[in-house]
Protein backbone atom coordinates (compact mmCIF):
# COMPACT_ATOMS: atom_id res chain seq x y z
CA UNK A 1 0.00 0.00 0.00
CA UNK A 2 1.11 3.58 -0.84
CA UNK A 3 2.34 5.32 2.08
CA UNK A 4 -0.34 8.14 1.66
CA UNK A 5 -2.80 5.46 1.44
CA UNK A 6 -2.44 4.68 4.40
CA UNK A 7 -4.68 6.51 6.74
CA UNK A 8 -7.37 5.57 9.12
CA UNK A 9 -10.41 4.71 7.98
CA UNK A 10 -12.68 7.91 7.39
CA UNK A 11 -14.87 7.60 10.23
CA UNK A 12 -12.06 7.64 12.42
CA UNK A 13 -10.60 10.65 10.77
CA UNK A 14 -13.85 12.62 11.60
CA UNK A 15 -14.02 11.60 14.66
CA UNK A 16 -10.93 12.73 16.03
CA UNK A 17 -11.18 16.32 13.78
CA UNK A 18 -14.53 16.74 15.31
CA UNK A 19 -13.02 15.82 19.01
CA UNK A 20 -9.50 18.76 18.25
CA UNK A 21 -9.55 20.51 15.19
CA UNK A 22 -11.54 23.59 14.51
CA UNK A 23 -12.36 24.99 11.20
CA UNK A 24 -12.36 27.94 9.48
CA UNK A 25 -15.85 29.93 8.48
CA UNK A 26 -18.12 27.08 10.07
CA UNK A 27 -20.69 26.51 12.08
CA UNK A 28 -18.76 23.90 14.70
CA UNK A 29 -21.64 22.16 16.00
CA UNK A 30 -23.05 21.45 12.56
CA UNK A 31 -19.92 20.74 11.30
CA UNK A 32 -19.02 17.87 13.69
CA UNK A 33 -22.59 16.51 13.84
CA UNK A 34 -22.30 15.76 9.96
CA UNK A 35 -18.85 15.08 9.94
CA UNK A 36 -15.75 16.29 7.62
CA UNK A 37 -14.87 15.11 4.21
CA UNK A 38 -11.17 14.44 4.44
CA UNK A 39 -8.80 14.91 1.30
CA UNK A 40 -6.15 12.43 1.07
CA UNK A 41 -4.68 13.01 -2.11
CA UNK A 42 -4.48 15.34 -5.35
CA UNK A 43 -3.37 15.21 -9.42
CA UNK A 44 -4.18 17.67 -11.35
CA UNK A 45 -7.73 18.85 -11.47
CA UNK A 46 -8.61 16.10 -9.15
CA UNK A 47 -8.68 15.12 -5.62
CA UNK A 48 -9.13 11.90 -3.92
CA UNK A 49 -10.89 11.70 -0.72
CA UNK A 50 -10.66 8.99 2.40
CA UNK A 51 -13.63 7.09 0.84
CA UNK A 52 -11.59 6.95 -2.79
CA UNK A 53 -13.91 9.47 -4.56
CA UNK A 54 -12.90 11.79 -7.20
CA UNK A 55 -13.70 15.34 -7.49
CA UNK A 56 -12.63 17.93 -9.88
CA UNK A 57 -11.83 21.13 -8.08
CA UNK A 58 -13.31 23.72 -9.46
CA UNK A 59 -11.66 25.84 -7.17
CA UNK A 60 -8.17 25.63 -7.37
CA UNK A 61 -8.30 24.50 -3.25
CA UNK A 62 -9.32 28.37 -1.92
CA UNK A 63 -8.22 30.35 -5.53
CA UNK A 64 -4.91 29.22 -5.39
CA UNK A 65 -3.58 25.83 -6.89
CA UNK A 66 -3.32 27.85 -10.23
CA UNK A 67 -0.33 25.26 -11.57
CA UNK A 68 -2.44 22.37 -10.53
CA UNK A 69 -1.95 19.63 -8.07
CA UNK A 70 1.01 17.28 -7.68
CA UNK A 71 4.00 19.16 -9.35
CA UNK A 72 6.96 16.90 -8.16
CA UNK A 73 9.35 19.52 -9.23
CA UNK A 74 7.81 22.00 -6.25
CA UNK A 75 8.31 19.34 -3.41
CA UNK A 76 12.15 18.93 -4.94
CA UNK A 77 12.92 22.71 -4.48
CA UNK A 78 11.24 22.51 -1.07
CA UNK A 79 13.65 19.59 0.05
CA UNK A 80 16.33 21.04 -1.64
CA UNK A 81 15.71 24.31 0.62
CA UNK A 82 15.37 22.68 3.64
CA UNK A 83 18.25 20.62 3.66
CA UNK A 84 20.59 23.28 2.78
CA UNK A 85 18.99 26.47 4.89
CA UNK A 86 15.15 25.95 6.08
CA UNK A 87 15.09 29.23 8.22
CA UNK A 88 16.79 32.32 8.18
CA UNK A 89 15.13 35.88 9.08
CA UNK A 90 15.13 38.78 6.93
CA UNK A 91 15.50 41.07 10.06
CA UNK A 92 19.24 41.68 11.40
CA UNK A 93 20.13 43.12 8.16
CA UNK A 94 19.93 39.52 6.67
CA UNK A 95 19.04 38.13 3.43
CA UNK A 96 19.10 34.88 1.36
CA UNK A 97 19.33 33.62 -2.18
CA UNK A 98 15.62 31.95 -2.15
CA UNK A 99 14.09 35.67 -0.96
CA UNK A 100 16.48 37.53 -3.36
CA UNK A 101 15.55 35.60 -6.52
CA UNK A 102 11.85 35.49 -5.19
CA UNK A 103 11.73 39.48 -5.12
CA UNK A 104 13.33 39.84 -8.67
CA UNK A 105 11.14 37.60 -10.61
CA UNK A 106 8.15 39.43 -9.12
CA UNK A 107 9.61 43.07 -9.72
CA UNK A 108 9.80 41.79 -13.12
CA UNK A 109 6.33 40.39 -13.61
CA UNK A 110 4.60 43.40 -11.51
CA UNK A 111 3.25 45.85 -13.41
CA UNK A 112 4.83 49.61 -13.87
CA UNK A 113 7.04 50.52 -11.12
CA UNK A 114 6.31 48.18 -8.41
CA UNK A 115 9.58 46.87 -7.97
CA UNK A 116 9.72 46.42 -4.00
CA UNK A 117 8.11 43.44 -2.32
CA UNK A 118 7.61 43.39 1.87
CA UNK A 119 6.99 39.53 2.51
CA UNK A 120 4.04 38.18 4.81
CA UNK A 121 2.94 34.95 5.60
CA UNK A 122 -0.48 35.16 4.07
CA UNK A 123 -2.76 37.93 1.98
CA UNK A 124 -4.21 38.37 5.27
CA UNK A 125 -1.14 39.60 7.33
CA UNK A 126 -0.01 41.72 3.35
CA UNK A 127 -2.80 43.80 3.96
CA UNK A 128 -2.03 44.60 7.45
CA UNK A 129 1.39 45.46 6.65
CA UNK A 130 -0.23 47.65 4.06
CA UNK A 131 -2.50 49.17 6.21
CA UNK A 132 0.71 50.43 8.13
CA UNK A 133 2.56 51.04 5.13
CA UNK A 134 0.15 53.83 3.85
CA UNK A 135 0.00 55.37 7.06
CA UNK A 136 3.20 55.79 7.88
CA UNK A 137 4.00 56.81 4.34
CA UNK A 138 1.72 59.36 5.14
CA UNK A 139 3.46 60.57 8.27
CA UNK A 140 6.76 60.35 6.90
CA UNK A 141 5.92 63.49 5.15
CA UNK A 142 4.22 65.42 7.73
CA UNK A 143 0.68 64.05 7.11
CA UNK A 144 0.04 62.03 10.26
CA UNK A 145 -3.73 63.20 9.67
CA UNK A 146 -3.78 60.70 6.46
CA UNK A 147 -5.21 58.05 7.76
CA UNK A 148 -8.58 56.66 6.74
CA UNK A 149 -8.54 54.07 4.28
CA UNK A 150 -11.42 53.74 1.58
CA UNK A 151 -12.81 49.86 1.38
CA UNK A 152 -16.15 48.37 -0.28
CA UNK A 153 -19.04 46.64 1.30
CA UNK A 154 -18.67 42.91 0.50
CA UNK A 155 -14.91 43.42 0.06
CA UNK A 156 -13.07 39.93 0.99
CA UNK A 157 -9.10 41.26 2.40
CA UNK A 158 -8.38 38.87 4.76
CA UNK A 159 -9.65 37.37 8.24
CA UNK A 160 -6.59 39.30 10.62
CA UNK A 161 -8.12 42.27 13.00
CA UNK A 162 -6.57 44.47 10.11
CA UNK A 163 -7.33 42.50 6.88
CA UNK A 164 -11.15 42.07 8.07
CA UNK A 165 -11.57 45.40 8.70
CA UNK A 166 -10.84 46.21 5.38
CA UNK A 167 -13.31 44.14 4.17
CA UNK A 168 -16.91 44.71 4.06
CA UNK A 169 -18.55 41.62 5.57
CA UNK A 170 -21.17 42.40 7.44
CA UNK A 171 -21.20 39.12 9.26
CA UNK A 172 -17.25 39.29 10.20
CA UNK A 173 -17.42 43.24 11.59
CA UNK A 174 -20.16 41.17 13.64
CA UNK A 175 -17.50 39.28 15.61
CA UNK A 176 -14.82 40.06 17.89
CA UNK A 177 -15.32 44.14 17.60
CA UNK A 178 -14.27 45.06 14.46
CA UNK A 179 -13.83 47.31 12.40
CA UNK A 180 -10.28 49.01 13.39
CA UNK A 181 -10.97 52.79 13.54
CA UNK A 182 -10.30 55.06 10.69
CA UNK A 183 -11.71 52.65 7.54
CA UNK A 184 -14.85 53.92 5.29
CA UNK A 185 -16.81 51.72 3.00
CA UNK A 186 -18.69 52.59 -0.31
CA UNK A 187 -20.59 50.44 -1.95
CA UNK A 188 -19.38 47.73 -4.74
CA UNK A 189 -20.04 47.66 -8.36
CA UNK A 190 -22.38 44.75 -8.34
CA UNK A 191 -24.97 45.25 -11.22
CA UNK A 192 -26.22 42.10 -11.66
CA UNK A 193 -27.79 42.50 -7.93
CA UNK A 194 -27.85 46.31 -7.04
CA UNK A 195 -28.00 48.17 -10.63
CA UNK A 196 -31.75 48.66 -10.71
CA UNK A 197 -33.07 50.19 -14.24
CA UNK A 198 -29.62 51.66 -14.77
CA UNK A 199 -26.95 49.77 -17.41
CA UNK A 200 -24.18 48.62 -16.83
CA UNK A 201 -22.26 51.33 -17.82
CA UNK A 202 -23.99 53.66 -16.01
CA UNK A 203 -24.33 52.09 -12.81
CA UNK A 204 -20.05 51.59 -13.03
CA UNK A 205 -19.93 55.25 -12.79
CA UNK A 206 -22.12 55.74 -10.42
CA UNK A 207 -20.13 53.46 -7.93
CA UNK A 208 -16.76 54.69 -8.90
CA UNK A 209 -18.23 58.01 -7.96
CA UNK A 210 -19.08 56.98 -4.58
CA UNK A 211 -14.84 57.04 -4.05
CA UNK A 212 -15.01 60.66 -5.20
CA UNK A 213 -18.01 61.59 -3.01
CA UNK A 214 -16.44 59.78 -0.16
CA UNK A 215 -12.97 61.91 -0.44
CA UNK A 216 -14.79 65.15 -0.88
CA UNK A 217 -16.67 64.62 2.49
CA UNK A 218 -13.84 63.36 4.79
CA UNK A 219 -11.03 65.77 3.21
CA UNK A 220 -8.67 64.96 0.58
CA UNK A 221 -6.02 65.53 3.51
CA UNK A 222 -7.53 62.53 5.95
CA UNK A 223 -7.63 59.70 3.06
CA UNK A 224 -4.49 58.00 3.10
CA UNK A 225 -5.55 55.25 0.42
CA UNK A 226 -8.27 52.76 -1.29
CA UNK A 227 -8.34 49.71 -1.61
CA UNK A 228 -10.01 47.20 -4.11
CA UNK A 229 -9.86 43.79 -5.68
CA UNK A 230 -10.20 43.93 -9.48
CA UNK A 231 -12.49 41.68 -9.45
CA UNK A 232 -14.30 40.81 -6.12
CA UNK A 233 -13.65 37.42 -5.69
CA UNK A 234 -15.09 35.92 -2.07
CA UNK A 235 -17.68 38.81 -2.35
CA UNK A 236 -19.08 36.27 -5.51
CA UNK A 237 -17.00 37.24 -8.48
CA UNK A 238 -18.17 40.60 -9.44
CA UNK A 239 -16.75 41.56 -12.20
CA UNK A 240 -17.01 45.86 -12.44
CA UNK A 241 -18.57 47.26 -15.81
CA UNK A 242 -16.24 48.87 -17.81
CA UNK A 243 -17.29 52.14 -16.65
CA UNK A 244 -16.19 51.67 -13.34
CA UNK A 245 -11.97 51.09 -13.27
CA UNK A 246 -11.46 53.82 -15.40
CA UNK A 247 -13.26 56.25 -13.16
CA UNK A 248 -11.95 54.83 -10.23
CA UNK A 249 -8.45 55.98 -11.91
CA UNK A 250 -9.16 58.96 -12.85
CA UNK A 251 -10.61 59.97 -9.14
CA UNK A 252 -6.97 58.39 -7.86
CA UNK A 253 -4.83 60.72 -10.15
CA UNK A 254 -6.69 62.95 -9.15
CA UNK A 255 -6.41 63.34 -4.91
CA UNK A 256 -3.20 62.67 -3.48
CA UNK A 257 -4.12 59.10 -2.32
CA UNK A 258 -2.62 55.53 -2.92
CA UNK A 259 -4.11 52.52 -4.76
CA UNK A 260 -3.99 49.60 -3.22
CA UNK A 261 -5.12 46.89 -5.63
CA UNK A 262 -5.65 43.31 -3.68
CA UNK A 263 -4.43 41.01 -6.28
CA UNK A 264 -4.36 37.83 -3.88
CA UNK A 265 -6.99 36.08 -6.13
CA UNK A 266 -6.87 38.01 -9.50
CA UNK A 267 -3.24 37.61 -9.76
CA UNK A 268 -0.58 35.15 -10.99
CA UNK A 269 -2.91 34.51 -14.30
CA UNK A 270 -6.62 33.96 -12.76
CA UNK A 271 -8.11 36.66 -15.23
CA UNK A 272 -5.50 35.88 -18.37
CA UNK A 273 -2.91 38.50 -17.31
CA UNK A 274 -0.11 38.07 -14.79
CA UNK A 275 -1.98 40.84 -12.63
CA UNK A 276 -5.83 42.38 -12.54
CA UNK A 277 -4.46 45.08 -12.72
CA UNK A 278 -3.40 44.43 -16.53
CA UNK A 279 -6.85 42.89 -16.98
CA UNK A 280 -8.49 46.00 -16.26
CA UNK A 281 -6.10 48.13 -16.73
CA UNK A 282 -5.19 49.88 -13.40
CA UNK A 283 -2.36 51.57 -12.35
CA UNK A 284 -1.28 50.49 -8.26
CA UNK A 285 0.51 51.84 -5.92
CA UNK A 286 0.72 48.48 -4.25
CA UNK A 287 -0.57 45.34 -4.83
CA UNK A 288 -1.52 42.36 -2.14
CA UNK A 289 -0.21 39.25 -3.52
CA UNK A 290 -0.45 35.53 -2.31
CA UNK A 291 -2.53 32.04 -3.04
CA UNK A 292 -1.52 31.33 -6.86
CA UNK A 293 2.67 33.43 -5.79
CA UNK A 294 3.24 29.60 -4.23
CA UNK A 295 0.15 27.74 -5.87
CA UNK A 296 -0.82 27.38 -2.75
CA UNK A 297 2.41 24.89 -2.06
CA UNK A 298 3.37 26.74 0.84
CA UNK A 299 1.86 29.90 2.79
CA UNK A 300 3.21 32.95 1.32
CA UNK A 301 1.87 36.41 0.73
CA UNK A 302 3.34 39.75 0.12
CA UNK A 303 3.43 43.38 -0.53
CA UNK A 304 4.70 44.82 -4.33
CA UNK A 305 4.83 48.46 -3.74
CA UNK A 306 5.83 51.08 -5.97
CA UNK A 307 9.28 53.26 -6.34
CA UNK A 308 7.66 56.45 -4.83
CA UNK A 309 6.47 54.64 -1.85
CA UNK A 310 10.27 53.12 -2.18
CA UNK A 311 11.41 56.25 -2.31
CA UNK A 312 9.77 57.71 0.57
CA UNK A 313 10.60 54.77 2.64
CA UNK A 314 14.27 54.90 1.94
CA UNK A 315 14.94 58.93 2.20
CA UNK A 316 12.20 59.64 5.28
CA UNK A 317 10.07 56.95 7.02
CA UNK A 318 13.17 55.47 9.36
CA UNK A 319 12.69 52.40 10.92
CA UNK A 320 9.70 50.88 9.88
CA UNK A 321 8.22 48.53 13.13
CA UNK A 322 6.68 45.97 11.30
CA UNK A 323 7.61 42.50 10.17
CA UNK A 324 6.81 38.88 10.41
CA UNK A 325 8.65 36.11 11.59
CA UNK A 326 8.16 34.31 8.00
CA UNK A 327 8.64 37.24 6.36
CA UNK A 328 10.55 35.84 2.95
CA UNK A 329 10.59 32.11 4.30
CA UNK A 330 13.30 30.30 2.50
CA UNK A 331 11.58 27.01 1.69
CA UNK A 332 7.83 29.58 1.14
CA UNK A 333 10.70 31.92 -1.35
CA UNK A 334 11.80 28.88 -3.15
CA UNK A 335 8.87 26.96 -3.80
CA UNK A 336 7.19 30.07 -4.99
CA UNK A 337 9.99 31.10 -7.42
CA UNK A 338 9.60 27.62 -8.74
CA UNK A 339 5.56 28.31 -9.38
CA UNK A 340 6.27 31.13 -10.94
CA UNK A 341 9.51 29.47 -13.29
CA UNK A 342 6.79 26.97 -14.26
CA UNK A 343 3.96 29.27 -14.96
CA UNK A 344 6.33 31.05 -17.46
CA UNK A 345 7.81 28.31 -18.99
CA UNK A 346 5.06 26.14 -19.85
CA UNK A 347 2.85 29.78 -20.84
CA UNK A 348 0.23 28.87 -18.42
CA UNK A 349 -1.01 32.58 -18.45
CA UNK A 350 -1.45 32.91 -22.39
CA UNK A 351 -3.18 29.60 -22.41
CA UNK A 352 -5.72 30.84 -20.19
CA UNK A 353 -5.80 34.20 -22.17
CA UNK A 354 -5.86 32.83 -25.46
CA UNK A 355 -7.15 28.94 -25.17
CA UNK A 356 -8.95 27.12 -22.46
CA UNK A 357 -10.26 31.16 -20.78
CA UNK A 358 -12.25 31.55 -24.12
CA UNK A 359 -12.68 27.53 -24.26
CA UNK A 360 -14.40 28.07 -20.83
CA UNK A 361 -16.28 31.17 -21.25
CA UNK A 362 -18.02 30.12 -24.36
CA UNK A 363 -19.26 26.57 -22.23
CA UNK A 364 -19.70 28.84 -19.41
CA UNK A 365 -22.01 31.08 -20.55
CA UNK A 366 -24.06 28.53 -22.10
CA UNK A 367 -25.30 27.43 -18.80
CA UNK A 368 -27.25 30.68 -18.68
CA UNK A 369 -30.13 28.69 -20.98
CA UNK A 370 -30.85 26.90 -18.04
CA UNK A 371 -33.90 27.91 -16.13
CA UNK A 372 -32.83 28.24 -12.89
CA UNK A 373 -29.01 30.46 -14.04
CA UNK A 374 -29.88 34.53 -14.97
CA UNK A 375 -26.64 35.19 -15.92
CA UNK A 376 -23.12 33.31 -15.84
CA UNK A 377 -20.22 35.69 -16.23
CA UNK A 378 -16.50 34.76 -16.01
CA UNK A 379 -13.31 36.80 -16.28
CA UNK A 380 -9.95 34.54 -17.40
CA UNK A 381 -10.53 31.51 -14.98
CA UNK A 382 -13.31 32.82 -12.75
CA UNK A 383 -16.68 32.08 -13.17
CA UNK A 384 -19.92 32.66 -11.17
CA UNK A 385 -23.43 31.75 -11.90
CA UNK A 386 -26.73 34.21 -10.42
CA UNK A 387 -29.07 31.19 -9.55
CA UNK A 388 -32.95 32.95 -9.55
CA UNK A 389 -36.37 32.05 -9.53
CA UNK A 390 -37.12 34.71 -11.88
CA UNK A 391 -35.19 34.67 -14.62
CA UNK A 392 -36.16 38.61 -16.42
CA UNK A 393 -36.67 39.74 -13.05
CA UNK A 394 -32.77 40.02 -11.38
CA UNK A 395 -34.87 39.24 -7.92
CA UNK A 396 -33.21 37.19 -5.65
CA UNK A 397 -35.42 33.97 -3.90
CA UNK A 398 -37.85 34.45 -1.65
CA UNK A 399 -36.38 31.57 0.41
CA UNK A 400 -33.35 32.97 2.87
CA UNK A 401 -30.53 34.27 1.16
CA UNK A 402 -27.95 31.15 0.58
CA UNK A 403 -30.25 28.18 1.13
CA UNK A 404 -30.61 27.98 -2.89
CA UNK A 405 -27.03 28.05 -3.18
CA UNK A 406 -26.06 25.38 -0.34
CA UNK A 407 -28.84 22.87 -2.29
CA UNK A 408 -27.28 23.16 -5.43
CA UNK A 409 -23.33 22.87 -3.54
CA UNK A 410 -24.57 19.67 -1.76
CA UNK A 411 -25.30 18.65 -5.70
CA UNK A 412 -22.50 19.57 -7.01
CA UNK A 413 -20.46 17.26 -4.79
CA UNK A 414 -22.20 14.63 -5.05
CA UNK A 415 -21.33 14.40 -9.00
CA UNK A 416 -17.55 14.88 -8.28
CA UNK A 417 -17.37 18.50 -8.90
CA UNK A 418 -16.62 20.92 -6.25
CA UNK A 419 -18.05 24.58 -6.90
CA UNK A 420 -18.67 26.87 -3.97
CA UNK A 421 -21.97 28.78 -3.20
CA UNK A 422 -21.75 32.64 -2.31
CA UNK A 423 -25.39 32.74 -1.29
CA UNK A 424 -27.26 31.76 -4.37
CA UNK A 425 -24.20 32.18 -6.41
CA UNK A 426 -22.20 29.56 -7.89
CA UNK A 427 -18.60 30.31 -8.27
CA UNK A 428 -15.62 28.43 -10.08
CA UNK A 429 -11.84 28.85 -9.77
CA UNK A 430 -10.53 25.92 -11.35
CA UNK A 431 -6.70 25.37 -11.54
CA UNK A 432 -5.31 27.30 -14.55
CA UNK A 433 -3.83 24.21 -16.19
CA UNK A 434 -7.38 22.58 -16.38
CA UNK A 435 -7.74 21.07 -19.99
CA UNK A 436 -10.54 21.55 -22.90
CA UNK A 437 -12.05 17.93 -22.01
CA UNK A 438 -11.36 18.66 -18.13
CA UNK A 439 -13.41 21.77 -19.03
CA UNK A 440 -15.72 19.72 -20.88
CA UNK A 441 -16.23 17.63 -17.80
CA UNK A 442 -16.54 20.54 -15.25
CA UNK A 443 -19.32 22.01 -17.51
CA UNK A 444 -21.72 19.19 -18.02
CA UNK A 445 -21.55 18.27 -14.05
CA UNK A 446 -22.64 21.73 -13.22
CA UNK A 447 -25.19 21.72 -15.91
CA UNK A 448 -26.38 17.98 -14.30
CA UNK A 449 -26.00 19.77 -10.81
CA UNK A 450 -28.27 22.27 -11.92
CA UNK A 451 -31.00 20.12 -13.22
CA UNK A 452 -31.01 18.48 -10.12
CA UNK A 453 -31.30 21.36 -7.89
CA UNK A 454 -34.29 22.94 -9.90
CA UNK A 455 -35.69 19.56 -9.72
CA UNK A 456 -35.34 19.87 -6.06
CA UNK A 457 -36.73 23.32 -5.96
CA UNK A 458 -39.64 22.62 -7.36
CA UNK A 459 -40.54 19.63 -5.08
CA UNK A 460 -39.82 21.99 -2.32
CA UNK A 461 -41.90 24.45 -3.69
CA UNK A 462 -38.42 27.00 -3.56
CA UNK A 463 -38.74 28.60 -6.98
CA UNK A 464 -40.15 31.60 -6.03
CA UNK A 465 -38.66 34.73 -6.08
CA UNK A 466 -39.05 37.39 -3.74
CA UNK A 467 -41.56 39.89 -3.53
N1 LIG B 1 -7.37 39.26 -0.21
C1 LIG B 1 -8.20 38.59 -1.02
C2 LIG B 1 -8.73 39.26 -2.25
C3 LIG B 1 -8.56 37.27 -0.72
O1 LIG B 1 -9.40 36.61 -1.52
C4 LIG B 1 -7.16 37.42 1.26
C5 LIG B 1 -6.85 38.71 0.90
C6 LIG B 1 -6.56 36.86 2.50
O2 LIG B 1 -5.60 35.92 2.22
P1 LIG B 1 -5.22 34.79 3.30
O3 LIG B 1 -4.03 34.15 2.69
O4 LIG B 1 -4.88 35.48 4.56
O5 LIG B 1 -6.43 33.91 3.46
C7 LIG B 1 -8.01 36.67 0.43
C8 LIG B 1 -8.36 35.26 0.82
C9 LIG B 1 -13.63 32.17 0.20
C10 LIG B 1 -12.30 32.50 0.79
O6 LIG B 1 -14.44 31.58 0.93
C11 LIG B 1 -11.48 33.42 0.17
C12 LIG B 1 -10.25 33.72 0.77
C13 LIG B 1 -9.88 33.11 1.94
C14 LIG B 1 -10.72 32.21 2.55
C15 LIG B 1 -11.95 31.90 1.99
O7 LIG B 1 -13.88 32.47 -0.96
N2 LIG B 1 -9.47 34.68 0.18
Amino acid sequence: MNLVDNHLPTQELQALDAAHHMHPFSDTGQLNTKGVRVITKAQGVYLTDSDGNRLLDGMAGLWCVNIGYGRRELGEVAARQMTQLPYYNTFFQTSHPPVIELSRQLAKLAPGDLNRVFFAGSGSEANDTNIRFVRHYWASQDKPEKTVIIARKNGYHGSTIGAASLGGMSAMHAQGGLPIADIEYINQPYWYREGGELSPEEFGLLRARELEETIERLGENKVAAFIAEPVQGAGGVIIPPDTYWPEIQRICDKYEILLIVDEVICGFGRTGNWFGSETFNIKPDIITIAKGMSSGYQPIGGSIISEKIAKIFEDKAGEFNHGYTYSGHPVACAVASENLRILEEENIVDRVADDTGPYLREKWQSLSDHPLVGEARICGMMGALELVADKSGRKPFASEEGTVGFICREHSFANGLIMRHVGDKMIISPPLVISRSEIDELVELAHKTLDQTLEELNKQGLMQAAK
